[in-house]
């Protein structure tokens, strides 16, 4: 047998799951699978069931920790090459195909480790999106051109010998030694037995690193693939489901030293003893240094301090000479266990690179007034701050607890909106550009914030502030700790939220459901108000009749012409980058112009994350792209059908218990890959999916049949999501947040 795959398992059953799915799915079949158990809490028989056709073999690791599993899996193994494969990681169908096809007698064989933050599906996925623009001849153009660098590297090194170090010496240029690793290797299981390399079971989080030096130090005999990959999956929830490296703990970072230390006695050799000077060094310089300047604890400015110091006194005075006199200085010092003089150092370093970010970068001048003048200064009482998508519209929750209160306690208050789209609130509001010196003047001293989206990452709240988060819509698509992947431009989403949640005091409800659903999927421990949408007021609003007039003559639709709004919402995995989002229009518009277009007036509306732009040539007269419009509660008024796909706006839209259509072209996918639902869309929203343009217009032109087919559900989803709507949640909300009145 050519390979024992050695998969180490503690917890996180569903990731493990995928990795043994990828082993099930390889194309090569020439293996063995050990999977040793690790005091594991989760029950695996059903998995085991699942891929008995695996032959697995489980063994019990009787100790603790991930190196000492490596090395009961070497101890079992019977394959001639060791493949070290852990739980929450996957290879491709051919990665070990691939790899097999070099092993002839080397005594490492090496691939290559791509991180991702997702599932299979969705890396696959993504990396085929980021070939599709290339044709045939550009890919293999661009394969040939890393295996050339590859080559002309190793070239340079002419003692065969060395081929090997030379190579990971390229590894270390191009991403930096700590990405060394030993995945993605096969190891000659006689080799290793043979030189009794094995993981240092003292370690539990750095023991990877003394290993692979050692296999380095004394292989003989190598060979490479680097189409063979090993996919390193990045957790996007380090709150409930850490990776090792994520884990906090007290003994890190003696455990790193420690494994620093015993890495430079694995090791005679010139090149690999450079490299763990470099890690050293970079570890020092990118981590070390902040946690000295920053962090609270002692230990770092005490203990640690010296411990690193003893263990900077291994560095070849070689390495060091290779970097600026500035940071050979900051080496010295930390050397001389100098304390004083490395802080100081430190400060003026960490001073000097995070002025030049900012100067680099003149947009972000005003977070250096926020953090070191603004936040200096008191509060500002009374005074509210409003935010809306990132200021991209005036509308939603915070539009209408402005209006409320504006109107009925305006001389008490002074308000600002962050607006970026050039819109003037009612009752003359005073209007900041989100992210100017203003806008980080108001963050920092309004008493009050009033935001439906989160605000920016660098926001600090303070005390004496009062955050009221009002979100955007009733959840159907999962939500933060409720999703699995996250396939989002952000992979730090579930982090950054966390942390972020914290910030808040009260969060607004608009029904029970969500009331539930909120405090689960955003960890959320503060007030919950249920109350309602303060944005679904309008839709009670006694004149809105009049209201709707008003709004159609605005956008000069003839008053004698039915609407249907359509207002799909963004997919996550289709983006430019952070907050520009990708649409296609996959509704055809001509068609329903041709066959609709006397009696209706088609409003199309994209979520406010997509930077594409809709072309309506040749609708025109029938189709009105009002994506820029601020308020969609204002377009729901003047609808008399509503077209979405997964986005909220339904919810909201079930107000006015007009018919409602869902346009479901990709939900396959959307329900299995991108984001899950909360309710069952097939039984219980209310109204039909639909799959095809034909569908669509079958609907529309039998829309009182639709209806009354739907008439049940609806009632029933109205009464679960809609209950609580009765054109008084603006109220409620200024009496309880404002007013400081509770029932
Ligand atoms: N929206 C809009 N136009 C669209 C889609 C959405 O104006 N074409 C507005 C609606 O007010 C909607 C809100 O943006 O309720 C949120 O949009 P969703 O499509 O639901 O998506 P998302 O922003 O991801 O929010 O709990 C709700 C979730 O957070 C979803």
């Amino acid at each position: 047998m050519l390979l024992s795959i050695v998969v180490p398992f503690y917890k996180y059953k569903n990731y493990l799951n995928e990795c043994l799915d990828s082993l099930l799915n390889s194309s090569f079949h020439d293996f063995e699978t050990i999977l040793v158990l690790d005091h594991n809490e989760e029950n695996i028989d059903d998995l085991l069931q699942t891929y008995s056709s695996l032959n697995i073999r489980v063994i019990h690791n009787e100790k603790h920790g991930v190196a000492s599993s490596r090395n009961a899996g070497i101890k079992a193994a019977k394959g001639n090459y060791i493949y070290f494969l852990d739980s929450d990681d996957y290879v491709l169908k051919d990665t070990l195909y691939l790899l097999s096809k070099c092993i002839t007698n080397q005594d490492i064989v090496y691939g290559q480790v791509n991180n991702t933050w997702n599932n299979m599906a969705n890396y696959l996925e993504k990396q085929a999106k980021k070939l599709e623009n290339l044709d045939d001849e550009e890919v293999e153009m661009k394969e040939m051109e890393s295996q050339q660098k590859i080559q002309d590297f190793i070239s340079q090194y002419n003692q065969p010998e060395s081929t090997l170090l030379a190579y990971y010496h390229m590894f270390k240029k191009k991403r930096g030694s700590n990405n060394i690793t030993v995945l993605s290797h096969a190891y000659s299981r006689t080799f290793l037995l043979e030189n009794n390399i094995e993981f240092n079971e003292s370690l539990t989080y750095y023991s990877d690193f003394p290993f692979i030096i050692e296999c380095l130090s004394k292989a003989k005999t190598f060979n490479g693939c680097l189409d063979a990959i090993y996919v390193k999956r990045r957790h996007n929830d380090p709150i409930n489901y850490p990776a090792l490296r994520q884990e906090e703990n007290e003994g890190r970072f003696y455990e790193r030293m420690n494994s620093y230390e015993l890495s430079y006695k694995k090791t005679n050799n010139e090149i690999l003893t450079e490299m763990i000077d470099y890690k050293i060094i970079n570890y020092y310089f990118r981590h070390f240094v902040k946690r000295l300047r920053r962090s609270e604890k002692p230990e770092w400015k005490n203990e640690y301090f010296n411990r690193f110091s003893e263990v900077m006194n291994l560095v070849s005075d070689k390495a060091i000479s290779k970097y600026s006199k500035e940071k050979q200085k900051m080496i010295a010092s930390l050397k001389n266990k100098d304390l004083n003089k490395t802080l100081k150092l430190v400060r003026t370093f960490l001073g000097k690179k995070k002025l030049k970010n900012m100067t680099h970068n003149k947009n972000t001048m005003f977070k250096l007034a926020y953090y070191h003048v603004y936040l200096k200064k008191p509060i500002l009482k009374n005074v509210v701050l409003f935010e809306t998508f990132n200021a991209k519209n005036y509308s939603d929750s915070p539009k209408y607890i402005y209006e409320y209160l504006a109107s009925h306690y305006g001389d008490q208050y002074e308000f600002v909106w962050a607006l970026n789209n050039g819109a003037k609130p009612k009752y003359g509001g005073k209007v900041v550009k989100r992210f100017s010196f203003e806008y980080a003047y108001y963050l920092a001293r309004a008493q009050y914030l009033v935001f439906n989206v989160r605000p920016p990452l660098w926001y600090r709240k303070r005390e004496g502030q009062t955050f009221l988060e009002t979100w955007h819509g009733t959840p159907l698509k999962r939500l933060v700790f409720d999703q699995e992947e996250v396939t989002a431009a952000s992979p730090k989403y579930k982090q950054q939220f966390y942390k972020q949640r914290k910030d808040w005091d009260y969060l607004i409800s608009a029904n029970d459901f969500s009331t539930e659903t909120f405090a689960r999927c955003f960890m959320y421990e503060g007030e919950i108000l249920d109350i309602g949408y303060p944005r679904n007021d309008i839709l009670y609003a006694p004149n809105k009749e009049e209201l709707a007039v008003e709004i159609k003559k605005k956008l000069n639709i003839p008053l004698d012409k039915k609407v249907i709004l359509y207002a799909p919402t963004w997919r996550d995995d289709e983006y430019y980058g952070k907050g520009q989002y990708k649409f296609e229009l996959q509704l055809d518009c001509k068609m329903l112009k041709e066959k609709i277009g006397n009696e209706y007036v088609l409003l199309l509306r994209t979520h406010q994350y997509i930077s594409d732009r809709l072309d309506t040539t040749g609708l025109e007269g029938f189709a009105i792209n009002v994506s820029q419009y601020d308020d969609i509660s204002e377009l729901y008024l003047i609808s008399d059908i509503c077209i979405t796909d997964y986005s909220s706006v339904f919810f909201d839209f079930a107000n006015l218990k007009r018919p409602i259509l869902f346009y479901t072209y990709d939900i396959e996918k959307y329900k299995n890959q991108l984001r899950g639902f909360y309710i069952d869309m097939t039984s219980e929203v209310p109204g039909p999916l639909l799959y095809t343009n034909e569908e669509v217009l079958y609907a529309i032109e039998h829309i009182d049949e639709v209806e009354q087919q739907y008439s049940e559900r609806y009632q029933q989803f109205y009464d679960r999501f809609c209950h609580l709507d009765d054109g008084n949640a603006s109220k409620r909300c200024v009496e309880r947040v404002f007013l400081n009145k509770k029932d």
